[in-house]
């Protein structure tokens, strides 16, 4: 028994090694699953590691807010929270990121993102993410995006700016925001103090139709039935 619990922990530990610690926030309109999701979707991720979020999809304003497995698309309480990123036109060069770190990786961690515009949401519109979550089953990451799917958008438009989250927690806010017109609202501070503000609503508007032909790695992050999903709830084409 205890070879085998240690040859499991061999295998974890191995798992650790090759995991992703990048994550991208948004995407394009013209990519494979469209500008509203997290790439990838989930991750592996042992404790202290620092996962970076990318605010790479452009043109984007988006949060990486932390919910919960049965509520998607509601903050955490005392959940991190990112605050809001805008980002005007893809950029190669000066991409904020947000460096969080894991401090508990014995439970999933869920978040999304709280952008509120184009309604009903980026979260409804399948814009969920997970660390550590199961690969199958109700706790995986393709049922908390299920779930999501079927939410409606209650979210405030502000999420709690919040550095200290359940499982993980920054140093600081995101950034640099120096590059041209990139900005931020809602973004927390090192000392706590809130300084919420409502996210753009100019951000999303090329939220246009996705391009599902187009092949790019991020459709292997979505099964047949996610991308059908996602495509019919953009084009608000009701499932049966
Ligand atoms: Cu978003």
């Amino acid at each position: 028994m205890r070879a085998v619990s240690s040859i499991i922990t061999v295998l974890s530990a191995a798992a650790v090694v090759v995991a992703q610690t990048t994550i991208q926030v948004g995407s394009t309109a013209a990519a494979a699953g469209g500008i509203f999701q997290f790439i990838p979707s989930n991750i592996t991720a042992a404790n202290g590691t620092t996962v970076t979020f990318m605010w790479s999809g452009a043109p984007g304003n988006h949060s990486v807010t932390q919910s919960s497995l049965d509520s998607p698309c509601q903050p955490l309480p005392n959940g991190f929270d990112s605050g809001f990123v805008f980002i005007p036109t893809p950029a190669t060069s000066g991409i904020p990121s947000w460096n969080l770190t894991i401090t508990n990786d014995q439970e999933p961690i869920y978040f999304y993102c709280g952008q509120l515009v184009p309604a009903p949401g980026h979260c409804p519109l399948g814009m969920v993410g997970t660390i550590n979550a199961p690969t199958t089953g109700n706790a995986s990451w393709e049922a908390f995006w299920e779930t999501a799917m079927g939410t409606a958008a209650t979210t405030p438009g502000t999420p709690i700016p919040n550095l200290s989250g359940v499982g993980a927690n920054a140093s600081a806010a995101p950034g640099p925001l120096t590059g041209s017109g990139v900005s931020g609202a809602g973004l927390p501070t090192a000392s706590g103090a809130s300084s919420a503000a409502p996210p753009s609503s100019s951000a999303t508007s090329a939220s246009t139709s996705p391009s599902p032909t187009t092949s790019a790695s991020a459709a292997v992050l979505l099964s047949a039935n996610g991308i059908t999903a996602m495509i019919a709830v953009l084009f608000g084409i009701a499932l049966m």
